[in-house]
């Protein structure tokens, strides 16, 4: 109960910082100068990814769906049209670990398919203002971490994809026990638009901290952004 008061009291100071920071944003002497306008939302922005992370629990759960409630047919986003989505080859297909790991020898597929796999009907929502529901099924992030030998003390956790996109995540999130590494999308390997063969799917967090086609994995310390964090996105991300 403390716990909880004491989180609501830092919830509402941060969103009365955050007025405040927006209303500088937009002043008239920022609007002369759209750069430090610019560099202050940024600022903001990462000062609310601190908040965001002291809030995170651990041990909450994403809320879980029956079979029932599953979207068909399935919605696809990226930076382009379906039609574009990667396709990438599976018999030359690596994932490539990079950073603080142990063991960077990259991981085939059917090596993947042999770890642990866990399955989860959970919601992916979209900045852009849609909801699907969805059943993925992979390797739980955490135990493919600690198989690699990763340093779980090391902040973030980076993915490259096949198509240019990047993302990144903090080791708490990573280690989630609904983060998984995805190899399975409604009951089969993921299609090329849906992020075959490998996607993040963490159900935490929105859309656009689930990337797919990811090519190569990484642990380090130092702030890897993302793509639309890039772009002005908040890089957090919490649902
Ligand atoms: N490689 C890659 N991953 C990506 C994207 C992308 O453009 N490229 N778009 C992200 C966004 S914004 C969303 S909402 C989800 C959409 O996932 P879906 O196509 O499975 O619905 O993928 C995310 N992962
Ligand atoms: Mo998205």
């Amino acid at each position: 109960m403390n716990t909880r008061l004491n989180r609501r009291a830092l919830l509402g100071r941060s969103l009365a910082f955050g007025a405040a920071a927006s209303l500088t944003g937009c002043d008239y002497d920022n609007l002369k100068h759209p750069d430090l306008a610019d560099r202050a939302l940024t600022a903001m922005s990462r000062w609310n990814d601190e908040v965001q992370a002291a809030l995170f629990d651990p041990h909450t759960l994403a809320p879980t769906f029956p079979a029932s409630a599953i979207t068909r047919p399935p919605r696809f986003n990226a930076f382009y049209g379906i039609d574009q989505a990667p396709r990438v080859d599976l018999a030359t297909w690596r994932l490539g670990l990079t950073g603080r790991i142990g063991d960077k020898r990259p991981w085939r597929l059917a090596e993947l398919r042999a770890l642990p796999q866990e399955s989860q009907i959970t919601r992916l929502v979209c900045v852009e203002g849609w909801r699907v529901v969805g059943q993925w099924g992979g390797v739980p992030l955490g135990h493919f971490l600690r198989r690699v030998n990763a340093d779980l003390k090391a902040r973030y956790v980076s993915f490259h994809c096949a198509d240019g996109y990047y993302e990144s995540i903090d080791m708490a999130s990573a280690l989630h026990p609904q983060t998984i590494l995805a190899l399975d999308f409604l009951g089969a390997p993921l299609t090329a638009p849906f992020g075959a063969p490998v996607r993040l799917r963490i159900p935490t967090k929105l859309g656009y901290k689930n990337p797919k086609s990811i090519v190569a994995l990484g642990v380090t310390n130092t702030f890897p952004s993302g793509y639309w964090v890039r772009q002005g996105y908040n890089w957090f991300g919490g649902s």
